[in-house]
């Protein structure tokens, strides 16, 4: 961890100092080149080697996608960052790095759906020794492993995962965080004693639906460890997003701010709702961790859950009968968008998991955008009417 007093907001706009001189660029420039041209063959060489600095090959490391990994290493409190071409390419690698067949990797019961068919559909068929634990079950962490996974917030049922709690329990192992929902503004894992924090930088990092890309940070031996296998896996950022993403990041703290007061507002409408049969938002009081939220979070986030009567059949009426909302699927954008996890992002689980870890067939997801609130609450007031 890294100490800088700066706030959130500060810190996501300006980054790391920029490099002393007169008539620098204020914003990172594009470097779209793969490869760089040296004076001799032997610099070229030892710049590769790593005996010099510099780069050689996008692959390995270029300029506009390291900005990226900076900027996300100073929001982490974290010695170093990485960018990937995507959220699964961050938690593939970052995985793959810290286990060897025979290794006990200890996950939630709860994660996103291609995170567990990732565990299920290869690193179990490696030889990784794989068990699932409820991320409020603390006893149950207490087994040795070698890697600890979890979300801050996990999804799409949003229990809240006590990081500190986790980290008392690892022993030798080392924790892995994907703090995606939460974002760094609301909840730094590595300040609760996780090894390393992934984001789909999809999502809140970027914040318009127009980015694909991930993101891991951690000390500089361990996202060194995962720079190494990212070299031989090839899940690289390209320079264009790596941009847009840099440029998306200067207002995460803006953002989030809003999605909070915003998610806030619809989840207490929705709570008093007669049509609505639960709302799981952490910011409401009802919610079973709201106060370890409280504690963890600086916010409660602009993600939420609800549960209409009647079923599937029940949640995708409410849903057909949005107008402003956008029916699909991710999440963390300014545009509000609702979706049904069973059939999109969760449709990896079987479905009797589904019901096992408490996500029932009508839940609809919502992710609360930036508009108006009051916009957003006459859309699903609307809808609901229509019921
Ligand atoms: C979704 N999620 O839920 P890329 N980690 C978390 C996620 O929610 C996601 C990823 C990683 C959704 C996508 C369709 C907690 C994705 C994966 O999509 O590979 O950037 O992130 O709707």
């Amino acid at each position: 961890m890294i100490d800088d007093q700066r706030g959130p907001a500060t810190r996501a706009i300006h980054g790391r100092p920029a490099p002393a001189g007169r008539g620098q660029p204020l914003v990172q420039p594009i470097v779209s080149a793969t490869t760089f041209a040296f004076e001799t063959a032997d610099e070229l060489g030892r710049t590769m080697a790593g005996e010099l600095p510099g780069h050689t090959y996008s692959r390995l490391a270029n300029p506009t996608v390291e900005e990226v990994g900076r900027v996300c290493a100073e929001l982490e409190g974290a010695q170093d960052g990485q960018a990937f071409s995507s959220g699964m390419a961050a938690i593939a690698t970052t995985l793959l790095s810290l286990l060897r067949p025979g290794d006990r990797l200890l996950a939630a019961t709860q994660l996103y759906g291609n995170t567990y068919s990732l565990i299920e559909r290869h690193l179990r068929p490696f030889g990784i020794d794989v068990a699932y634990v409820d991320a409020t079950d603390l006893l149950a962490w207490e087994k040795p492993a070698r890697v600890l996974y979890a979300e801050t917030i996990a999804n799409p049922g949003f229990p809240v995962a006590d990081l500190g709690a986790l980290a008392q329990r690892k022993g030798e192992g080392l924790l892995v965080v994907d703090n995606t929902f939460a974002s760094p503004v609301l909840c730094r894992p590595l300040e609760h004693g996780a090894d390393l924090v992934c984001h789909s930088a999809t999502k809140y990092l970027n914040g318009h639906h127009d980015v694909t890309a991930g993101v891991v940070c951690g000390s500089r031996e361990l996202v060194g460890r995962v720079r190494d296998t990212l070299t031989d896996l090839g899940g690289v950022l390209d320079p264009f997003p790596a941009y847009l993403l840099r440029r998306g990041l200067k207002t995460l703290g803006l953002r989030v701010a809003r999605h909070c007061e915003n998610a806030l507002v619809l989840a207490t409408f929705l709570d008093q709702h007669p049509a609505v049969e639960r709302v799981h938002y952490a910011g409401l009081p009802g919610f079973p961790q709201h106060e370890l939220a409280r504690r963890q979070l600086d916010g409660f986030g602009g993600m939420m859950a609800v549960e209409i009567a009647g079923g599937r059949e029940g949640g995708e009426r409410f849903m057909n009968g949005l107008g402003l909302a956008a029916r699909a699927t991710s999440l963390g954008g300014v545009e509000t968008v609702v979706h049904h996890p069973a059939s999109t992002s969760h449709r990896h689980y079987p479905p009797e998991r589904l019901a096992e870890i408490g996500i029932s067939p009508g839940l609809v997801r919502v992710s609360v955008g930036c508009e108006d609130a009051a916009d957003i609450v006459a859309d699903f007031a609307r809808a609901l009417a229509r019921l």
